[in-house]
């Protein structure tokens, strides 16, 4: 069996990654959570902070590692929340999160915002970071129950519903998560083939 350490404490974003890399890699992969604590997420950028989650995993465990750091950035808030996307409000749930969101974009013509995603992997011979983005736009008002965070008022360009409206499969193979993780799938499918 061919295992992934994936560095998340975030379910949601388990499920997800676990659909894409099904789809991307075959059965043939186990993904397993990271049993280590949360290191601190001090990056500037989303790929430093992917980074410094997937090399605390591969230090807690010394298997290959992944992780996944993502946000919102919104044009109108010059880019905010972005790398803070989950502790953009005081309370910093999911609900606290997109209520402040809807709140700040009251009125806003500009609606136009961005998903983003890096991913890292790390393994004992090397590192590689990518990232990947998911434009739409920003509704006044939740719809749609699917996902999580900031899904139920986000709009992805060329789709009429709300990233919250769209079924877990078609979620894992449109968003800027799946998008990420087929930039790096290349790299563990030849650490998987040079290993075995
Ligand atoms: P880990 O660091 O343990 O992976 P986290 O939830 O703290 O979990 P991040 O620091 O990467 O992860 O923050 C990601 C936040 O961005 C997340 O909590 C959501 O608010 C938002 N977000 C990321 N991807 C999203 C998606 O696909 N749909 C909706 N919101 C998303």
């Amino acid at each position: 069996m061919k295992t992934v350490v994936v560095a998340t404490h975030n379910a949601h974003k388990l499920a997800e990654i676990a659909v894409t890399m099904k789809a991307l890699l075959g059965p043939g992969i186990e993904l397993v959570q990271t049993e280590g604590k949360a290191p601190i997420e001090d990056g500037a950028t989303f790929e430093e902070n992917a980074l410094i989650k997937a090399r605390a995993a591969f230090r807690n465990s010394g298997r290959p590692s992944l992780a996944d750091d993502s946000g919102i950035c919104v044009d109108a808030l010059d880019g905010a929340p972005g790398i803070l996307s989950s502790r953009f409000s005081e309370e910093g749930t999911d609900a606290a999160n997109l209520a402040l969101l809807l709140q700040k974009m009251k009125g806003v013509k500009d609606r136009s915002a961005k998903f983003v995603c890096a991913v890292a992997f790390v393994t004992k011979d090397a590192e590689r970071v990518v990232r990947a983005e998911w434009p739409g736009v920003l509704r006044a008002a939740a719809k749609g129950t699917n996902g999580f965070g900031y899904d139920p008022i986000f709009a992805p360009n060329g789709l009429t519903g709300t990233a919250a409206q769209l079924s877990a499969l078609e979620k894992a193979a449109l968003s800027h998560r799946a998008r990420a993780l087929g930039l790096i799938a290349p790299a563990l499918n030849r650490y998987f083939q040079s290993a075995s």
